[in-house]
């Protein structure tokens, strides 16, 4: 269902018109408001007046995860502090945590585009909604939840973890929507199976997926063990949490809400912006935030976008599956490669689990081809002869060969050996790790 038309269906023209506006605003605000940006501005020897078309946004300085952490935790913030009614963050890799400040009308903006979210992918007032996101500093539980209070379904809050509770309440309940990581899915499935449900003998119709990358592959597995339709769901913090993507019901991209965000592409070497079309790192400026809008973040993202109207009438553009991030990309005897290219080639083979460990020598990393894929094999498999899991080993290893062009070395390991996570999971270790 489309909520809002008239955003979500604007002319391109029109829409373009728009976020010109609000850009304008956007920037003079944070130029005024915030002195790391009007330093920057200085810097690049720019002020607010330098924007008059959408054009002029490659004028501005790029706003990049570093930008943050230098300035922990208020110093991006473009409002007085009894403005602010939520602080959000995120744990990051390294260092001080993203904040992420709101106030009321950023509170309110987001119910709504996640409203229209969960409303794009299927999900009605109707809907029993079990979000399964973790609640609390993270933006997933609490950014679902109000979104879907906003369209009116029933939600079930349960957050992330104590399994055999969430399946239980799955039943009693009537759930017809989950929402989770895709990793949590997998867990779902496994301890549903433990406990001698049959998901796709339950209610549950629709899962909204993501905060982590996941293929086509994994998507089909948790569709078919799940019995629902898993829609694709982008967001991040930075920018204001679940929302800023998600894929309606055609499922060929994610409509980016661009009435909200605007979005660009760029070469991440170079930091030139590149045709849409091509991948490359995916930059997005706030238009409506107020408590810290940002300018031209850096998401370190890959991403390729697609202008094209969809089928389903709306004319946001889509971006595709997020193929990794940069700053995950291995580089194996000169070819890149992402942890989820490497998901969708061994997803494919049968007779191994969607459960994989990529280890790697960090130290070496960009000098030799040390690669080692841990990969759990299926019950069945793992009970029959010998040969079996030898034939198996020699198929993947052909496989990644094929279609990516690097060899690795297989690894197969009995089934449930490779940790579960809640939340996110790390597919890369370090060989020290280990
Ligand atoms: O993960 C927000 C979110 C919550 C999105 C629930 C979707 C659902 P962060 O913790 O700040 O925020 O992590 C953001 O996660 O830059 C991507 O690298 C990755 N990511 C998020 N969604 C997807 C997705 C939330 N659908 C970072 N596919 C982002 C691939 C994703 N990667």
């Amino acid at each position: 269902m489309i909520r809002d038309p008239e955003h979500e269906k604007m002319p391109r023209r029109e829409l373009e018109q728009l976020q010109l506006e609000r850009l304008k605003v956007k920037v003079r605000e944070v130029y005024e408001k915030v002195p790391y940006y009007r330093q920057a501005f200085k810097e690049k020897g720019v002020t607010p007046d330098h924007v008059q078309t959408l054009a002029d946004l490659v004028k501005l300085p790029f706003t990049s995860k570093l930008d943050f952490r230098d300035n922990y935790p208020f110093g991006l913030m473009a409002v007085p502090h009894e403005q602010v009614v939520r602080i959000h963050s995120s744990s990051g890799t390294t260092g001080k945590p993203i904040i992420a400040p709101y106030t009321q009308g950023d509170i309110d903006t987001w119910a709504e585009i996640m409203a229209r979210t969960l409303a794009a992918g299927g999900t009605t007032k109707y809907d029993v909604m079990q979000n399964a996101y973790g609640y609390g500093l993270f933006t997933g539980g609490l950014g679902f939840h109000y979104g879907a209070e906003r369209l009116g379904c029933t939600v079930i809050p349960t957050s992330g973890g104590n399994t055999k509770r969430q399946i239980l309440l799955l039943q009693d309940l009537e759930t017809t929507v989950i929402t989770c990581t895709p990793s949590y899915a997998l867990i779902l499935c496994e301890t549903a199976l433990d406990m001698g449900v049959d998901l796709r003998e339950t209610k549950l119709r629709l899962g909204f997926m993501g905060a982590e990358p996941w293929s086509e592959q994994m998507r089909k597995d948790v569709e078919e063990r799940m019995g629902i339709s898993a829609i694709n769901i982008y967001g991040l913090t930075e920018i204001i949490g679940p929302g800023v993507s998600v894929e309606c019901t055609h499922k060929c991209g994610m409509h980016i809400a661009e009435d909200h965000f605007l979005v660009e592409i760029i070469n991440p070497k170079s930091g030139e912006q590149i045709p849409y079309g091509e991948e490359g790192e995916l930059v997005i400026t706030t238009l409506t935030k107020e408590a810290q809008p940002v300018l031209r973040f850096r998401t370190r993202d890959i991403v390729s976008l697609n202008p094209e109207p969809c089928e389903c009438g709306r004319t946001l553009a889509r971006m595709s599956r997020v193929t990794g991030r940069s700053d995950d990309m291995l580089i194996v005897r000169g070819v890149n490669v992402f942890p989820s290219q490497i998901e969708s080639v061994l997803l494919d083979v049968e007779g191994v689990e969607p459960h994989y460990l990529i280890v790697v020598d960090r130290q070496h990393q960009f000098k030799s081809d040390e690669l080692e894929v841990w990969i759990e094999v299926s019950e069945a498999v793992f009970s029959d002869e010998i040969q079996k899991m030898e034939d198996l080993e020699k198929r993947l290893r052909a496989e990644m060969d094929s279609v990516l062009g690097i060899s690795a070395r297989i690894k197969l390991v009995e089934p449930r050996t490779i940790a579960r996570t809640e939340g996110k999971a790390k597919r890369v270790v370090d060989r020290s790790e280990l």
